[in-house]
């Protein structure tokens, strides 16, 4: 293949993707430029100028770090990008907005947290990403989770830019008064910056469907007006059908199609799957409808071993304890025979075909990967954002075992995300089964993406696939807009 046939290639591709409601062309496979020391070289040089302007952001280095090892050889080959200077833009957010959070305890005690909101690209619409409730959130953990968002919106398709925001606030423990009074005073502030066609938050680690009513209810009374403005709102006031699950049920309807290309199934194989929260409670509900065997989950406390796998029984026990009660993993393992509670521990030692990190970043670890090939890992797919660092998915990749990063595999959450803001605008709601197929039809999408760009000598390396397929939509805006 020629550069020019090749650039052609691509073209119609994203052509494909830029026309409304269009079957997505794909056309032939790419032969992808070699990584040579220049390329390397380039990417020291860029990586240290991002350092030194957002120093001790390393959350955030990493996420860049990842996307631009795998876009660098193809920003090079386009003048335009560089002359552009595409990445220096790119990684840059448009505005992140800092502000404090004053709110009343049980107690009577005046509490303070800060929170943000990361505004990072709106080339391809609103911006559009969750708000993370958790001690460990800092602004290089919102940056990080910022610019994945972007690009993990680009794959969708959908018209959504990348955002994300957040506050250290740790809703453990709290009453729901005091989570209500924490969620309206934040609305108070963070009302002025969003708004259905600006910035459209949803949910994320700590934020479900109970803050995201105390959100919306806090919205609606200062604006006077009622609007899509937030998703993951409850099905009777404008939330979507499927919107609970859709993030553990894309996670498992990528895989499926990661080990369909490679002539595999779900079926009959043993699942390793950390956390207990949304993300992971929905992938296990859909790994059993899928014949697989669920042999583990876990939370911060440490992780469950189903040895036999968990029945569909023990699920509802489960996302009853976790959703409702608010319990803790270990009570599951007290509750059932069979079940073995394992303290400070992770579930990356128990022998599984397929493991699914779904509780947080930098989870899994370079042994804990090396565990897992030991075992005899078959497929990883990042239901969390950004769960396995970086030499842990170096050691997947250099194995063979098929990876999946979180932009891609959990991208179904902020798809149905995007599905509700569009039900909200229609002033209609869909079916189950409709936004169920409307959310298959998607992952597809985000795999047949992955697989066309990540072809690397008869392989699919998804990370370069995804990489490149979303940042290409956003670069291809950016340079249509001119200089903004
Ligand atoms: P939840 O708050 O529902 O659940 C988080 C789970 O992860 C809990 O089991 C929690 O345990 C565990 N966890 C969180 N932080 C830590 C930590 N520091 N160490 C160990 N365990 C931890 O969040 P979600 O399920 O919504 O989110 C999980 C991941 O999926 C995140 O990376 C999120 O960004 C990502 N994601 C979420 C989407 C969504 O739609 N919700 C969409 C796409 C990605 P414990 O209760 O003990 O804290
Ligand atoms: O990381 C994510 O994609 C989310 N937390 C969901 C974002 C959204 O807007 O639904």
């Amino acid at each position: 293949m020629t550069l020019a046939s090749l650039k052609n290639a691509t073209k119609a591709f994203f052509n494909g993707l830029t026309t409304p409601c269009a079957k997505i062309g794909i056309p032939s496979a790419m032969k992808v430029k070699p990584m040579t020391q220049d390329i390397q070289h380039e990417i020291e040089h860029f990586m240290n100028g991002l350092k030194k302007r957002n120093p001790q952001e390393e959350e955030f280095h990493q996420a860049v770090g990842e996307v631009v090892h795998s876009v660098m050889p193809f920003y090079l080959d386009h003048a335009d990008y560089r002359k552009a200077q595409l990445l220096e833009r790119l990684t840059e957010p448009d505005r992140i907005v800092i502000f404090r959070v004053s709110w009343e305890d049980d107690q009577g005690n005046i509490r303070a947290n800060r929170a943000w909101r990361v505004q990072f690209n709106h080339a391809l619409g609103p911006y559009k990403g969750g708000l993370r409730f958790h001690p460990s959130v800092s602004q290089s953990v919102l940056k990080f989770l910022g610019f994945e968002q972007i690009f993990k919106n680009s794959l969708t398709g959908l018209p959504m830019g990348g955002a994300k925001g957040g506050s250290n606030f740790n809703p453990k423990g709290k009453s729901d008064r005091e989570v209500m009074r924490f969620c309206h005073s934040l609305m108070t502030e963070l009302h002025r910056h969003i708004g259905e066609d600006i910035d459209v938050p949803a949910g994320d680690i700590g934020v479900g469907s109970r803050e995201i009513s105390y959100l919306f209810g806090q919205y609606t009374r200062l604006e006077n007006r009622w609007t899509g403005v937030l998703t993951g709102k409850g099905c009777a006031f404008g939330g979507s059908a499927v919107r609970t699950e859709a993030t553990g049920y894309g996670c498992i309807y990528f895989c499926e199609h990661m080990l369909h290309q490679h002539d595999e199934s779900l079926e009959g194989k043993r699942i390793a799957i950390s956390g207990s929260g949304n993300v992971a409670l929905y992938a296990a509900e859909k790994a059993l409808d899928k014949g697989a065997k669920v042999l583990t989950l876990s939370d911060s406390d440490g992780f469950v071993h189903i040895k036999d796998g968990l029945t569909k029984e023990q699920w509802k026990s489960v996302r009853e304890l976790k959703e409702e009660r608010r319990g803790r993993i270990s009570e599951f393992a007290e509750q059932h025979a069979g079940v073995e509670f394992h303290r400070d521990a992770k579930p990356w030692g128990v022998k599984c075909d397929v493991a699914l990190p779904c509780a947080t970043q930098n989870e899994l670890q370079e042994e804990d990967a090396q565990s897992l090939v030991e075992q005899g890992v078959m497929a990883v797919c990042e239901g969390a954002n950004m769960p396995c660092t970086h030499d842990a998915v170096e050691r997947f990749r250099e194995k063979g075992v098929l990876f999946a990063p979180g932009k891609a595999a959990n991208a179904g959450g902020v798809a149905v995300s995007g599905l509700e803001q569009s039900q909200n605008a229609l002033r209609i709601s869909w079916s189950h089964e409709k936004v169920d197929s409307q959310l298959q039809e998607i992952m597809e999408g985000i795999h047949e993406r992955c697989v066309e760009q990540g072809q690397r000598n008869g392989r699919v390396d998804y990370v370069d696939g995804a990489n490149i397929a979303g940042f290409k939509k956003v670069a291809d805006a950016l340079l249509a807009y001119g200089v903004v």
